[in-house]
This record gives structure tokens, C-alpha cells and sequence, in this order.
């Protein structure tokens, strides 16, 4: 089979990819002890993707928790699906990298990189043809973005046929606390760039916005934010996990979405929005599912897509709809906003169904897009850094880890850089390509 094995690190690595195990075992009909409760072929035809069958009955995550302190994973172990991962994929150290990229990245995060680089390999041994690796990871604090970064160039070396997938959730001063998010960010993204295949952009300002404007929930905690997030993973994933043509691996969905190799960070949505706490009463027609996919204000990065051209798409139904409907949805969207697309990519938008559908919604749908748009986010992550960084302002933090300033500078040249390119082709028309020719 085609497995995938899934990395979360620090907190926010922990508590999303925990939320997602939880939802996708549920989809796949798999109790907390790692038992099916429901068999039907459906439901369990891809479920080596994600999950090690162990003595012939029970299904485990294949996937490695790794923390640079034991408190999170002391809450993973001790939640109702705690007992459904293996004991041994746990890799953790005391001490944490207290919000520091360097901390994660040079010291402390290299004292376990071993022990967690041998549980990956013993992952990867016991793995039949592994199509590649999926993180979980904030890039606000040092654990996640530090460690996770130095991970993915250590499996890079190792592994540099794979496909690497990240889930990263970029910073909001809206919900949280240290001054030093947009650094530990930009030199994030600065390995994002060049170690990553394809990156789905999580933008917590994006999901506080939701919870509070659209939502109407007070006091937003990340609860609600990681309802969100797994509601859209098990979305971005389920072509991998359940029958289908399109999409169906992590190279197809590279292969469709990655028109030029820097530019492989996405935006994603997910109809119909509902909180924690609420249902979904009334099944949604496929029309309002694609006009809420397609609506601003459910996209998880906080961007006007209208503002900018989608590259490339790929749009994914689930629930009781008909192929050409689906379809239907999508050519009159293209054809009613032509000035939101280039047009030098024909069919650059793929369509998907499934007919499993999701937990507590009868129809649903979930968009990835590589929009030209999502420059807005850099920037903000740009400006907030190099204020900072022009004045030096907590950069002994990182020096005295033994980080080189040139890093830095480095990381707002490359983010700059990223940001032109996707401006650039957010201009490019028609005409321009073909008189180039
Ligand atoms: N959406 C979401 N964001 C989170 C969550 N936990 C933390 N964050 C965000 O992640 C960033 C902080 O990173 P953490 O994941 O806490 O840090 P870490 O990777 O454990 O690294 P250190 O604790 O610094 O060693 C901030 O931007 C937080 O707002 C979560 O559960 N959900
Ligand atoms: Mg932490």
C-alpha cells in the first residue's frame, strides 16, 4: 500500500494532529482501542494510508509525537484516544525551546533528533511503498518550527524521492501571547521554501475570525480553532483515504497543484463552518457548499482570494452529490469569476467526490487552493518581522544558540522573494505569456 506517516511536534503539532486521528479513525469506524466497530469495505479499503494493522484486528496510527516537554503529550496519552497510538512513537525531552526557533533547531532540538530519526526509520522499514510524510506543527513557537524544520531537512537527505506535506498554522497576534512569533515564522518559512512539497497554509488569524465574526462564539480558544483545522484535514485527505480517482496520493496532489516548486502554499475552506458545539441541521445544497468554499471569509488564510488569481485548485465533495452536478458547480464558477483565475493553466481546477461523509454533516466540501493571493499573508509576516529585525530587537535570544544573524537576513530575502513571485504571476495575462513565446 501507499502509506503516509504523520509527524506532529510541539504543542500546537500535538493537539491539532491529535483532533485529526481522532476524526479520521471515527470516519473509518475505529474505537479508541484501535477496534473496528462497523466493517464495510468502504470505510476500510485504504486504511493502511494512515493506520499498522497489529495483530491481525487492530488498527494503530503510524505516526510519530514528538515534544521538547512532556506536558502536551502527557495530555495526548491521557485523552480519550490516547491509548490508540503506540507508546513507543512518544518522543519527548524536558527543558521545551521556550518560543525560540534556535532552541528547537540547534540545541535542544538536536538531543532527540536521533532517538526520533530511528523511530521514523523503523516506521518507514515496516512500511510497504511509502508515498511520504505529513507534519503538524505551528511555526509561532520553537518546537514546532525549529525542531520540525530541522526534521524535514534530516528526512530530506534521507528521504528525497518522498513527498513531504506539512500543516503549518502561521501566528495571529489575536491569539497569542509572545513577541517573537514573526521571527521564529520567517525562518520557518525560509525552510517551508526549499524542504517542503507542498504546504497547507493554516492562518490562526483567519480561524479566530471565523469563530468570532462568523461563528458568533465568545472567548474563541483554540478548541474551537482546532475544530476548524481538523474538520478541514479530514477534508484536504480524504482522497488519499477513500476510494476515488483524482488525488488519490500525495505525488498526484503535488503533480495538480505546483505549477512552479517555490510556490506550494495553500489556502484551504471548509462548508458548512459550525462550531464544537452546534450541528449542521439542515443538509446543505451542492451550490451552497461550492459558494461557501469558494467565500472568503471560510478560507483559512486570512486573504482576499478575490484579490489575487487561483494557479491551480482542487475542490472536493463529499456526501450524497451527482458527478455532473459537481462538476457543473465548479465551470459556472470559473466562467462567472474568469478575473480570479489565470487563464495560461487550462482545467487548472480538479473536482472530486466521495460519498463517505464527513462526521455530523451529510454534505460537505473542502477547497485547497494555490491562490496568488496568499502574498497578503507573507507580507503581514514580512512586515512584522523585518520591524524587528531592522532594529535588532531579541535577536541575542537566537545568537547566543549559536544562530547566524545571516539567517535571518536570509529568511526576509526569501520571504520577499516569495512574495514577488506570487505578485508576479498574480499580473501575468493571456497575452503576456503567448507574446513571450
Ligand atoms: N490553532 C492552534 N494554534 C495553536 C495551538 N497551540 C498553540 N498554537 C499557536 O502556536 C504558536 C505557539 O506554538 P506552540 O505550538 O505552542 O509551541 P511549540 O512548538 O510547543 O514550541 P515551544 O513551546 O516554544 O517549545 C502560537 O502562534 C499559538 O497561537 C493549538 O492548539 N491550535
Ligand atoms: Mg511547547
Amino acid at each position: 500500500m501507499r502509506e503516509i506517516i504523520q509527524l506532529q511536534i510541539g504543542q500546537c503539532g500535538n493537539q491539532i494532529g491529535t483532533k485529526f486521528w481522532e476524526e479520521i479513525a471515527q470516519e473509518h469506524r475505529i474505537d479508541e482501542n484501535g477496534q473496528l466497530i462497523e466493517q464495510a469495505h468502504e470505510f476500510q479499503q485504504y486504511l493502511d494510508v494512515y493506520f499498522n494493522e497489529v495483530n491481525g484486528n487492530r488498527y494503530i496510527p503510524r505516526n510519530v509525537l514528538i515534544d521538547l516537554e512532556p506536558g502536551t503529550l502527557d495530555s495526548v496519552r491521557a485523552s480519550r484516544y490516547g491509548k490508540l497510538f503506540r507508546p513507543d512513537n512518544f518522543v519527548f525531552s524536558q527543558g521545551g525551546a521556550g518560543n525560540n526557533f534556535a532552541v528547537g533547531h540547534y540545541t535542544n532540538g538536536t538531543e532527540i533528533l536521533g532517538e526520533v530519526l530511528d523511530v521514523i526509520r523503523h516506521q518507514v522499514e515496516s512500511s510497504d511503498c511509502l508515498q511520504g510524510f505529513q507534519l503538524t506543527h505551528s511555526l509561532g513557537g520553537g518546537t514546532g518550527s525549529g525542531f520540525g524544520t530541522l526534521l524535514l531537512s534530516k528526512l530530506q537527505e534521507d528521504y528525497c524521492d518522498r513527498i513531504f506535506q506539512s500543516y503549518s498554522v502561521f501566528p495571529s497576534i489575536k491569539v497569542s501571547d509572545a513577541v517573537v512569533e514573526y521571527y521564529n515564522t520567517a525562518v520557518s518559512v525560509n525552510h517551508l521554501i526549499e524542504n517542503c512539497s507542498q504546504c497547507m497554509s493554516i492562518d490562526n488569524e483567519a480561524l479566530y475570525n471565523i469563530c468570532t465574526n462568523t461563528l458568533k462564539l465568545k472567548n474563541t480558544c483554540y478548541g474551537d480553532l482546532n475544530h476548524i483545522i481538523s474538520a478541514s484535514m479530514s477534508g484536504t485527505t480524504c482522497s488519499l483515504r477513500f476510494p476515488g480517482q483524482l488525488n488519490s496520493s500525495l505525488r498526484k496532489l503535488s503533480v495538480n497543484l505546483v505549477p512552479f516548486p517555490r510556490l506550494h502554499f495553500f489556502t484551504t475552506s471548509f462548508a458548512p463552518l459550525t462550531s464544537r458545539h452546534s450541528m449542521q441541521y439542515r443538509s446543505l445544497k451542492i451550490s451552497e457548499v461550492s459558494d461557501q468554499m469558494f467565500d472568503p471569509q471560510n478560507q483559512m488564510c486570512a486573504i482576499n482570494c478575490k484579490q489575487g488569481r487561483y494557479l491551480t485548485g482542487a475542490c472536493l465533495f463529499r456526501g450524497q452529490f451527482s458527478s455532473s452536478e459537481v462538476e457543473k458547480q465548479i465551470t459556472q464558477y470559473q466562467k462567472k469569476n474568469p478575473q480570479n483565475q489565470v487563464q495560461w493553466l487550462p482545467n487548472n481546477m480538479k473536482v472530486s467526490q466521495c460519498n463517505v461523509s464527513q462526521r455530523g454533516v451529510v454534505n460537505s466540501g473542502t477547497f485547497v487552493g494555490n491562490t496568488t493571493a496568499i502574498n497578503e499573508m507573507f507580507r503581514r509576516i514580512y512586515n512584522n518581522f523585518q520591524a524587528m529585525f531592522k532594529r535588532k530587537a531579541f535577536l541575542h535570544w537566537y545568537t547566543n544558540e549559536g544562530m547566524d544573524e545571516l539567517e535571518f537576513t536570509e529568511a526576509g530575502a526569501n520571504v520577499q522573494d516569495l512574495i514577488s513571485e506570487y505578485l508576479q504571476y498574480s499580473e501575468i495575462n493571456d497575452d503576456d505569456g503567448d507574446e513571450q513565446e
